[in-house]
């Protein structure tokens, strides 16, 4: 099987034909963790889909806060607290011209994706009712359908998962059929994390705001590998997290239309996110401090800043080009291999190649190709419903990052020769 041509869909922002030129070696130069021997044998990191590495660049921006600037943002006059302050907010300034989102205010920082979305469904739902309806895809991450089953739990709403077709594409015919006058939020993964398919978001968000429904969009696995605009695809809300785009973990991020975030209650009480407290009541700090109670992840918000610069320096159109490159050879040749089984085989995929080889489980391979040095992940990726729909327990998961290189792929097909004699 092979990935179908990048320009099929205008609405994925991907450039046409491979970056001849991209330059893999200066790339992984950047990234000193990779060089190094796992279990005998030089390291090929393909987990990237559960946390990617970090370029020195990153690793260089929380060690320069820590060894200078630390200090509690937006509280001290003093200096060190100035320097934090200026450059939490600075890295807040890079996250909103990366996602081309208006304002600055529009950006919350969040621990995760996982906490992005908790806030809206937290937020934003105090308003459904019994009988509203909330339309996620059948391949969401379980973090873009618990919070929306806690919500239905706590107001009487509907959670309806949409359908998605044998090659993991959403099914886009059903999606126009089940929205309604009763779906007032539309929640989807834009790049699947269990299987690579990229949604067609342009056109769901559409869709949805012709219904009235509010949009959510999970970019997880999406702002890795792919200029993501979003004003451009139209959405009230995009989640994302730092450790999925060479930043720090615990940080992240949740885009929201100014508006809709003005209206909406805060979700978590605490410091910094007054004007004034009074046991006769309270008024809230405006955008985006209403939404960040409590002192933030300061380095790790400035690590995602970096970050950015990080991919920006490379481009996303570039980074996204190159591994979509090393996603078509590592599919071709596991085409050849008898017994291998690709899930997933969407016309647009982005990032993860996810796949079973007959009579050997996932977590075996697993164990098998890191003893070969090879990291991938196995498992059900948090994506159940993915896994139940195409029949399996679990797969095996490699995923990519620009630092991947044809050399990778080659070692991920021998690994996996190496589990099938072991296991024939
Ligand atoms: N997926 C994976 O290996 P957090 O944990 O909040 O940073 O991200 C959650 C999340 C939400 N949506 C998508 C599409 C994701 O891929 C993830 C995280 C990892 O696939 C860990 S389960």
């Amino acid at each position: 099987m092979t990935v179908a041509s990048r320009n099929s869909r205008p609405d994925v922002a991907v450039v046409d034909a491979p970056p001849l030129d991209f330059d893999v070696s200066a790339v992984r130069k950047q990234f000193p963790i990779l060089h190094q021997e796992v279990n005998g044998h030089p390291l090929v990191y393909l987990d990237n889909a559960a946390s990617a590495q970090r370029p020195q660049s990153v690793i260089d921006a929380v060690r320069h806060y820590d060894e200078h600037d630390h200090a509690n943002v937006h509280r001290g006059v003093h200096t060190l607290s100035q320097r934090a302050t200026d450059a939490f907010e600075h890295a807040r300034e890079r996250v909103r011209a990366f996602i081309g989102a208006r304002e600055a205010r529009e950006i919350i920082f969040t621990r995760g994706t996982t906490e992005a979305i908790n806030l809206v469904a937290n937020s934003y739902g105090a308003r459904l009712q019994a009988g509203d309806e909330i339309l996620v895809s059948q391949m969401e991450h379980h973090s873009n359908i618990v919070p929306w089953q806690l919500l239905c739990e706590r107001t009487g709403a509907v959670l309806r998962p949409v359908p998605i077709s044998s090659a993991g594409e959403l099914d886009m015919d059903a999606y126009r059929e089940m929205l309604g006058p009763k779906t007032r939020i539309v929640a989807m993964i834009h790049v699947s994390n269990a299987i690579g398919t990229i949604n067609p978001v342009k056109e769901i968000v559409r869709l949805a705001r012709e219904a009235g429904a509010m949009t959510l969009i999970d970019g997880a696995q999406a702002v890795p590998h792919l200029r993501v605009d979003v004003q451009d695809i139209g959405c009230d809300f995009y989640a994302f997290s730092g450790h999925k785009m060479y930043g720090p973990t615990g940080i992240g991020a949740l885009y929201g239309r100014a508006e809709l975030l003005e209206a909406m209650p805060p979700w978590q009480g605490g410091g910094e996110m007054i004007l004034e407290v009074r046991f006769d009541g309270t008024r809230y700090a405006p955008l985006p401090a209403k939404f960040e109670a409590g002192t933030p992840n300061i380095s790790g918000a400035i690590g995602l800043g970096a970050a950015v610069d990080f991919i920006e320096s490379l481009t996303p159109e570039a980074i996204g080009a190159w591994e979509h490159e090393l996603l078509e050879y590592a599919t071709d040749l596991l085409g050849d291999i008898d017994g291998a089984r690709v899930i997933g085989t969407a016309a647009e995929k982005a990032g993860a190649l996810s796949f079973a080889l007959e009579g050997i489980h996932p977590h075996d391979i697993g164990t098998i190709l890191d003893s070969e040095g090879v990291a991938v992940r196995t498992g059900h990726h948090c994506a159940q419903p993915v896994m139940d729909f195409f029949q399996v327990p679990a797969t095996s998961r490699a995923s990519f990052a620009t630092y991947n290189t044809h050399e990778d792929v080659d070692r991920l097909i021998e690994a996996i020769r190496v589990a099938q004699k072991v296991f024939g």
